[in-house]
């Protein structure tokens, strides 16, 4: 008991104190024209290759634009994503910004925010407030599209089977706007035809030793599956260990899909062993960093700012890992 509790303090700490690691220094004259804005930075965590890009993406990005930047990482937990933003509030930092774990529960350490008169911006996943006054843009993709690029790669390979197919689907972290988008983008458009079955549906929240544990499980229960749809890369590479260790060939025996399009999840495509990946983009810093110097100066920005993504199939992963930046 007692060591569960020490390891929350602990959580909840290393949270509060990773708030000093930015680029430069506190305060004074800033750098590179940023007029000496500070923002305040609460990231998800460090669950998979995206992650990591994005968080190099966002510090760089923030170096580059003279804003000096305080950042935590929440380990995957909401209340330590809270922790952090009210922390930012009490150092009266210039702007907010942050990408949250979960869409649900952010109105009353929002409104702590805008009573504070702090601005804040969600980058890469949506809340689900209905207060929309509540935070000044959100820059990210489009998950929803995802999903449907993900299905509409299916019916396509099937297109001339009239079988049943039978798919296994790898959810993301349980709550977030990729898992949730994710999952009705794709139902939405294999729906229409009812020969697509999705036998089992799990969350493997978005790191790839949950992607193998839960693959294993389905392996174990569903002796007849023909595709996996897996929310991002790092559960499809979990995944794919679990099917090689069956006796199975990822890519042929199971066909993949995955979301993301980060370097091991193309060289898998590349090779064989995913079929279909639909692209997020984690590079979000730059445009963050623009955004955070308007709202900072007052200026007017889009509610939505969408980020534009692709697709790759397994030759035209072959084309562009080598220049593949992520
Ligand atoms: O797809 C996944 C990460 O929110 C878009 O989070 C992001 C997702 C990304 O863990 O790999």
């Amino acid at each position: 008991m007692f060591k569960r509790i020490s390891a929350l303090v602990l959580a909840g700490l290393t949270a509060m104190t990773m708030t000093a690691c930015g680029s430069g220094g506190s305060g004074g004259s800033g750098g590179g024209g940023g007029d000496s804005i500070t923002m305040g930075f609460s990231q998800v965590g460090a669950e998979s290759g995206w992650r990591t890009a994005n968080t190099k993406s966002v510090q760089d990005s923030a170096k580059t634009a003279g804003i000096t930047l305080k950042f935590s990482d929440a380990q995957q937990k909401q209340e330590n994503q809270i922790k952090a933003i009210r922390s930012y509030i009490q150092q009266k930092v210039d702007i907010i910004a942050f990408s949250p774990v979960v869409e649900s529960g952010w109105d009353t350490v929002l409104k702590e925010a805008k009573d504070a008169k702090i601005p804040v911006i969600l980058t890469d996943r949506a809340v689900d407030s209905k207060d929309t006054s509540l935070y000044k843009t959100f820059l990210g993709s489009d998950f929803v599209e995802e999903g449907k690029k993900a299905g509409q790669w299916l019916v396509n390979e099937y297109k001339d089977s009239k079988d049943p197919v039978n798919i296994v689907e790898l959810q993301g972290t349980t709550g977030s706007a990729p898992a949730n988008d994710r999952k009705s983008g794709f139902q939405e458009v294999i729906g229409a035809d009812a020969k697509f079955k999705i036998i089992a549906s799990q969350t493997g929240d978005f790191t790839r030793a949950k992607g193998k544990e839960v693959m294993e499980a389905f392996l174990k229960s569903n002796p007849d599956i023909d595709v996996l749809y897996a929310h991002n890369d790092d559960m499809g590479l979990g995944a794919i260990e679990a099917i090689e260790g069956a006796g199975k060939v990822p890519g042929k025996d199971i066909k993949i899909i995955t979301v993301d399009a980060v370097k091991d999840g193309m060289q898998a495509l590349a090779d064989g062993k995913i079929n279909y990946i639909v692209e997020c983009s984690p590079l979000l810093g730059p445009q963050l960093m623009d955004l955070a110097k308007k709202v900072v100066k007052g200026e007017q920005v889009p509610a939505r700012v969408v980020t534009e993504e692709t697709t790759f199939t397994q030759e035209q992963a072959k084309q562009v890992l080598s220049s593949r930046q992520y």
